[in-house]
């Protein structure tokens, strides 16, 4: 008989983004093992339990609560712990708080797992796979943060919209920090090959530097918009972690914008953030030197300075 492979994945965090993870990956056949950490059992178990539920309308998955031991043997530990930014709390205040909820969820992952990748999902997410990296001693290719795969999706989703093309069929990358100091690399923004502004020059509307900073400015303010209105952002940051699982477990050698340790690229050393980046089963095993503009080099030099100064402040 011929035996699939058994991919196992901790979640660790069952809160919006973590049990919305966990149902993602449930229904996506990726994986037959998933557990469910958190420091809320409760929380944890109610999860489970519902999603168990659904298990006859899917491909079977063992779904269950657990303890840091049942990382043993997971091929990818995906984290999502962590405090959120309450009223009055600076972002350096939360790199802080989380920073420390990192230092006990890796030395208890460290434990009983030594072999995994690490997805980091947690924000600030690029200052935290940075952690992750120190705290584990990892080599750099088994670090990924989800990164700009989230606002790569938007970006590519806002444009298609804009041009009336599927978003699969756009080619655009947010690359730098996932956050505010984030960049557009419209300079690389294609349809079937063709730049946008050529592609664009066909079509009444035009996407004129008007109709780009309000794309740009929507995918930057996302985040905002959407936790003003329901309080939390979890659909598409879920979907975004599917697809890189699926890069993993596939051994896809996909091109996505995930976060690792950068050395030597652009003149960027010893920061985690976001760059086109080739993943499969090892991890990312390449990051690309795409030919960006000289505006894009000198907004992702200063994404890169804005990571740095946060880094520096947690003595790291
Ligand atoms: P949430 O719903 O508050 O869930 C956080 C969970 O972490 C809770 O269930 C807590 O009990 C649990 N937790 C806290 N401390 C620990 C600990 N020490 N060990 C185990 N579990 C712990 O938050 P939500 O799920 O909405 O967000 C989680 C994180 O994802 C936040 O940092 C968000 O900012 C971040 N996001 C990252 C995105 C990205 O693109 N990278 C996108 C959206 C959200």
């Amino acid at each position: 008989m011929n035996k699939e492979r058994i991919v196992k994945v901790a979640v660790v965090g069952a809160g919006f983004v973590g049990s919305t993870t966990a149902y993602t990956l449930m229904v996506s056949g990726l994986v037959s093992e998933i557990v469910l950490i958190d420091i809320n059992k409760e929380k944890a178990l109610g999860e489970v339990m519902d999603m168990n539920h659904g298990m006859p309308f899917v491909r079977p998955v063992d779904m269950y609560n657990g303890d840091y031991k049942d990382c043993t043997g997971a091929d990818i530990v995906i984290l999502t712990a962590g405090a959120n930014q309450k009223p009055g709390e600076t972002r350096i205040d939360l790199v802080k708080k989380n920073t420390e909820i990192f230092k006990g969820i890796i030395e208890q992952i460290l434990k009983y797992n030594t072999d995994c990748i690490i997805l980091v999902v947690t924000n600030p997410v690029d200052i935290l796979t940075y952690v992750t990296y120190k705290l584990s001693g990892f080599p750099k290719n088994r670090i990924i943060g989800s990164g700009t795969v989230l606002d790569t999706s938007r970006f590519r989703y806002l444009i298609g919209q804009k041009v009336d093309i599927d978003p699969r069929n756009v080619h655009a990358y947010i690359i730098g920090e996932h956050g505010d100091t984030e960049v557009p690399t419209w300079s690389l923004a294609n349809i079937a090959g063709i730049p946008i502004d050529k592609y664009c020059q066909s079509l009444e509307r035009c996407l004129d530097e008007a109709a780009r900073e309000e794309i740009f400015q929507n995918v930057k303010n996302a985040a905002y918009h959407i936790i003003d209105k329901k309080g939390a952002t979890y659909y598409a940051v879920a979907l975004a972690v599917r697809r890189i699982v699926e890069a993993i477990v596939r051994n896809e050698n996909s091109i996505l914008t995930v976060s690792s340790l950068i050395e030597g690229h652009y003149g960027i050393n010893n920061i985690a953030l976001s760059l086109p980046s080739l993943v499969n089963r090892q991890g990312i095993i390449n990051v690309l030197d795409v030919p960006i503009s000289d505006k894009e080099l000198m907004l992702l030099s200063k994404s890169a300075g804005a990571l740095k100064e946060a880094a520096a402040t947690l003595g790291f």
